[in-house]
């Protein structure tokens, strides 16, 4: 090989490592999703609908979700922001605003999941799940009861507990367990917080917010504070594994499905949205990853024992969703980066 075909080539894996989406063909939908959220029988399924090709990249966090899309440059078509981050994303004009004559299929959603704070007329974002984040317990393994996040934390559980990797989440639950609020972040609440966060994140073995259900299968943990939908699937594999909604309140989100304001296929991601909201296409989604569905008209096609499952859809609890908290968000991510660091 000359040396100018050797920096061609150098060249040309850097930019392949760099932008793996980049080789998108003009037509393709670039979606850009939570991982372990999105099943690929639904992304096949809509590509045999529609003939279009959707290529996938997840994200384990919302942080890393602005982040990407804003380093991206119109390289997504469509993503999947919590609730709380719609409204940052919509606030910094990142979102394009929907065109409902190609969403037939809005209709199928109930009301209770939509006209929410972050986006009170639907302009710019869809419901895509609902869910919790609560305790899980292998009750084989702890014999005493955990309803708290006190409960969780204790020394006693030294080494046994998986929690989402997530900042702003693991902050809420020290905020709560304080009886603080969780939206109105200020500098004293957060110096409050940080002894009670240090302490804890000496009693974690696992941060995981992509499979946290993981270390609880195989034995690796005894309990932890997870997505609901993991623990949905937890409970279907065994009944050992319970869920509890922490007595001092939990985090609801509802995470949406939005197109980028840059985006270069809207007419593709608008297709992907309406195709979603098709009832038999919202079934498969509870069917890999059983959250709370917010289609009224899919929830019609779930079978008893998917409607009872106690982590999809709990009787009771205080449920309080996040809220856009500005600039205290980065003050919570250093925070809770420091004292891991020094974990
Ligand atoms: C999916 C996680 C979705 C819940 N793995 C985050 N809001």
């Amino acid at each position: 090989m000359s040396y100018s075909t050797q920096l061609r080539f150098v060249a040309g894996a850097l930019l392949a490592l760099a932008a793996p989406v980049a080789a998108r063909a003009a037509g393709d939908l670039n979606l850009f999703g939570w991982s372990e959220y999105v099943p690929q029988t639904v992304i096949d399924g809509f590509t045999k609908a529609t003939g279009i090709k959707v290529n996938f990249e997840t994200y384990s966090s919302n942080e890393e979700l602005i982040s990407k899309l804003v380093a991206g440059g119109g390289r997504y078509d469509l993503v999947q922001p919590s609730d709380y981050a719609a409204e940052v994303m919509i606030r910094q004009k990142l979102l394009a605003p929907l065109d409902k004559t190609k969403l037939a299929n809005l209709k199928n959603l109930s009301a209770d999941f939509t006209g929410r704070p972050h986006d009170p007329a639907g302009a710019f974002t869809v419901p895509y799940m609902a869910g919790s984040v609560g305790i899980v317990v292998n009750t084989e393994k702890v014999k005493v009861p955990v309803t708290s996040y006190r409960e969780v934390f204790q020394a006693q559980f030294q080494n046994r507990i998986v929690v989402l990797n997530d900042n702003r989440e693991i902050v809420s639950w020290a905020l709560k367990s304080l009886g603080l609020p969780i939206n109105t972040i200020t500098a004293d609440s957060l110096a409050k917080a940080r002894p009670v966060v240090a302490n804890w994140v000496k009693l974690v073995k696992v941060f995981d917010s992509d499979s946290p259900k993981t270390a609880l299968l195989n034995g690796d943990v005894d309990l932890g504070i997870v997505w609901s939908g993991e623990a949905a699937i937890l409970w279907n594999q065994h009944k050992k594994f319970r869920y509890v909604i922490p007595a001092e309140g939990a985090h609801q989100f509802i995470d949406v499905l939005a197109i980028p304001a840059n985006a270069k296929n809207k007419a593709a991601a608008h297709q992907f949205i309406n195709y979603i909201l098709r009832p038999e296409v919202s079934k498969l989604i509870s069917a890999a990853f059983p959250y709370t569905n917010p289609n009224a008209e899919a929830r019609k096609l779930l079978r008893a024992d998917e409607l009872a499952n106690p982590a999809s859809y709990p009787k009771e609890g205080k449920l309080e969703t996040f809220r856009d908290i500005g600039r205290m968000a980065s003050d919570i991510d250093r925070l809770v980066t420091d004292l891991k660091s020094a974990k």
